[in-house]
């Protein structure tokens, strides 16, 4: 699948607001600076469809991109920004959980982290938490471009680590938006559940 347009479509705030359900979405959701912007970019070959920044952890908004008048990419506010307090970061987990829950043309979470480190436990965290609410997701392996990366060693880390929880893993995609690494299996598996869901 190729992608010819893509537009911003708005900035909202609940779910009510959101334009309406008829066509499928998919949320991509990470810790703040784990490549979100980018990789949304990458996908959409547009430099900066959703902005790349330095400074993350401030806005609470679903920021909604229509693609080809056919399917919405969702930008939600990252997580695990260090400075963040206790309550913000519930404020945030409502806001999440609200929109995780209740979308209902949502098909599936592309769930990013960074796989420059170590499996850390909030990513963990959330991965089960969308489990017991049996929120559909990817994982998806972001900056294997970087040295870091090391021959995948922090995925299979994190694999192991899902695997103290689950039985199967869910499907996953390593990626670099540097080197558009990832772009076609994330498009063709995009592609697929667009066709089920038209047909
Ligand atoms: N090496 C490498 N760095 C990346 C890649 N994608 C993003 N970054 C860098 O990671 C930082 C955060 O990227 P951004 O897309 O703003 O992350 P967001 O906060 O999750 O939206 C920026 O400095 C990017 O240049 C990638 O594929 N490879
Ligand atoms: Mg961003």
């Amino acid at each position: 699948m190729e992608i010819h347009h893509a537009n911003f479509v708005g900035s909202f705030v609940s779910v009510t607001q959101c334009p309406p359900p008829d066509k499928p979405e998919y949320a991509f959701i990470g810790r703040s600076n784990v490549g979100k912007s980018s990789i949304i970019n990458m996908l959409t070959g547009r430099k900066a469809l959703a902005r790349v920044s330095n400074t993350p952890g401030k806005t609470q908004t679903l920021n909604h991109f229509l693609i080809d008048e056919t399917w919405y990419i969702v930008d939600l506010p990252g997580y695990g920004y260090a400075k963040i307090s206790k309550t913000q970061r519930k404020v945030w987990e409502q806001f999440i959980r609200n929109y995780l829950l209740r979308r209902e043309n949502l098909q599936c979470v592309f769930h990013l982290i960074d796989s420059r480190i170590p499996p850390q436990k909030i990513d963990l965290e959330f991965a089960d938490w969308m489990g017991e609410m049996h929120i559909p997701f990817v994982m998806v392996f972001t900056k294997i471009d970087d040295k870091k990366y090391n021959k995948g060693s922090n995925v299979d880390a994190y694999n192991r680590k899902m695997l103290e929880s689950w039985n199967t893993l869910p499907e996953h995609f390593l990626t670099s938006s540097r080197k558009r690494t990832g772009r076609n299996e994330i498009l063709s598996f995009i592609e697929d559940i667009n066709k089920q869901f038209y047909s």
